[in-house]
């Protein structure tokens, strides 16, 4: 599914974020950075341990929840990796919204920061934080679609969706938000 915003485009597809040929892709990464399982463990492991290394130097005392932090994308297609930091779910009145918004927020103005033309982002804090993913998608694509209106790049944003449950409900949310 894809809509047109100005001159940018966002696209909603099922698949891999591995795989993605994009300048920039998205982690959903823990504070610590520390790496874990989901699709942070999928980046790692597909990036080779040059993205730790990078992550560890740079950046010893973690990413706040709520923001992002750029690495190199070791042997991955991209040429960055944004390590963005969603909230756990908590039961939704611990600004658990806010900070979803905001990681996606600086994951794209990092991606402009690096003149990336385009991102891919998974569903951050859907997975082991437990955000409802419906809640997470209208969530996230309302705070895109805000950036995207605002400063008009990056070009391309994506949403890597990783099954088929979690397609649809983005579809969903992005046809409620911008119908055709
Ligand atoms: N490509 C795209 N999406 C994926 C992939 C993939 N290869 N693999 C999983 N997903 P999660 P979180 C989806 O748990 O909820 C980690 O241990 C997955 O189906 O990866 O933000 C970190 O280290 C789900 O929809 O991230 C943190 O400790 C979405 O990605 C913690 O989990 C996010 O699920 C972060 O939890």
């Amino acid at each position: 599914m894809r809509r047109n915003l100005a001159e940018c485009l966002l696209e909603l597809v099922q698949g891999d974020i591995t795989r993605q040929q994009v300048d920039a892709i998205v982690n959903a990464a823990n504070s610590r950075l520390a790496g874990g399982g989901g699709v942070d463990g999928a980046i790692h492991q597909a990036g080779g341990p040059e993205i730790m290394a990078e992550t560890n130097r740079l950046y010893p005392q973690g990413c706040p929840t709520g923001q992002a932090v750029i690495s190199t994308a070791g042997t991955l297609p991209a040429r960055y990796v944004l390590h963005a930091v969603g909230p756990m779910w908590k039961g939704g009145r611990q600004g658990e919204r806010a900070l979803l918004q905001s990681a996606y927020r600086h994951g794209l103005q990092l991606a402009l920061e690096n003149e990336c033309a385009s991102i891919a982002f998974p569903a951050i804090s859907t997975g082991v934080y437990g955000y409802p993913v419906d809640r997470a998608a209208t969530d996230s694509l309302e705070a895109v679609i805000d950036f995207l209106r605002e400063r008009h790049a990056p070009q391309r944003t994506r949403f890597v969706l990783f099954g088929p449950g979690a397609y649809g409900a983005y579809c969903r949310a992005l046809q409620e938000l911008l119908p055709e």
